[in-house]
């Protein structure tokens, strides 16, 4: 709980309106003791963070703007955590959360959860894709224990915060690397093969040797806050090779001519599939940029 006044200051301080209170999981904080309950008096400055836009909200508090959500901060590491199936892999929802990691300039890897549900191995393409576009990727089962040591050993020493879509197994797999935990895990509803928010609340937990992790509750949609048209294009790692070559500096690699990402597209140097969902992001991205206005 954070005290009246101090609120105010931080409101005073930041032009960038946060939702509910002020201190996040993981941040540094002076905690008083009242006489039942810890007050926060201080938030320590934020060596990163992770936030997204506050998602839409049906009812009375929503008035068309979606505000900054922070969700954790001073973390080393991000997992985005996807599923083979159940629910099926989905290439843009993985670029978003990927481009949220980089624009927070955060370590960032990817977890391919429930191989055992894919025997004629599928999600092969995708893999080597997102290898070849210069991301770690681990393969897990937590029905098989595949990569399941893999993922500990990359968890060793850093604070890591796992995220992605409801009932891909984000807690389940945390689980399986450290059977001791017993976090909550859920179903998958048959009928619509999403997961039904079983985790409801960011938490961090300390598992030894200096190695800290966080399991989020899943989202169904996920919207970067704060991303510029003309930045976007930089947080598609792969482009970045091409991008100095564009002939305009504010081009947005959409209808620009001599663009070089997109004859980098049309060479092959770069994947139809990365390139259209850059395409679908900087609509929503252009869409914010409007509203602003
Ligand atoms: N077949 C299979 N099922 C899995 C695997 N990992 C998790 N599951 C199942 O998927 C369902 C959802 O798992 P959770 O761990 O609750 O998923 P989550 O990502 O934490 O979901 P939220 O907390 O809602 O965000 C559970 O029924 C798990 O048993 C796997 O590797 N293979
Ligand atoms: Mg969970
Ligand atoms: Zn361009």
């Amino acid at each position: 709980m954070l005290r009246g006044k101090f609120k105010q200051d931080i409101v005073r301080k930041r032009e960038r309106i946060l939702l509910g209170d002020y201190a996040v999981v993981g941040d540094i904080v002076d905690i008083e003791q009242k006489q039942d309950y810890p007050v926060i008096t201080k938030v320590y400055p934020r060596k990163n963070f992770i936030s997204r836009k506050a998602p839409r909200m049906k009812g009375a508090g929503y008035r068309g703007d979606r505000l900054e959500q922070i969700l954790v901060s001073n973390i080393s590491f991000f997992v985005v955590v996807t599923s083979v199936y159940k629910p099926f892999f989905n290439n843009k929802v993985l670029d978003r959360f990927l481009i949220i990691g980089e624009s927070s300039k955060i370590p960032t890897i990817i977890v391919i959860n429930k191989t055992d549900l894919d025997p004629d191995n599928l999600i092969e393409e995708w893999v080597y894709l997102y290898r070849e576009t210069g991301y770690k990727v681990i393969l897990t089962s937590a029905e098989t224990g595949e990569g399941i040591e893999e993922l500990g050993e990359e968890l060793k020493g850093k604070t890591s915060f796992f995220w992605g879509q409801s009932g891909v197994g984000k807690s389940t797999l945390l689980n399986s690397v450290y059977p001791s935990l017993n976090l909550t895990t859920g179903e998958i509803s048959e009928f619509t093969n999403k997961g039904k928010h079983s985790t409801v609340a960011v938490r961090m937990i300390n598992t030894g040797e200096n190695t800290f992790i966080i399991d989020t509750p899943g989202v169904r949609e996920i919207d970067p806050y704060g991303v510029l048209k003309e930045d976007l294009g930089h947080y598609f790692i792969e482009f970045e090779l091409h991008i100095n070559n564009c002939k305009y500096n504010t081009c947005t690699h959409n209808h620009e001519p001599d663009c070089a990402v997109i004859a980098a597209v049309e060479a092959g140097q770069i994947s139809a599939e990365r390139y259209d969902s850059y395409l679908r992001m900087l609509e929503t991205v252009e869409e914010d940029m409007n509203y602003q206005a």
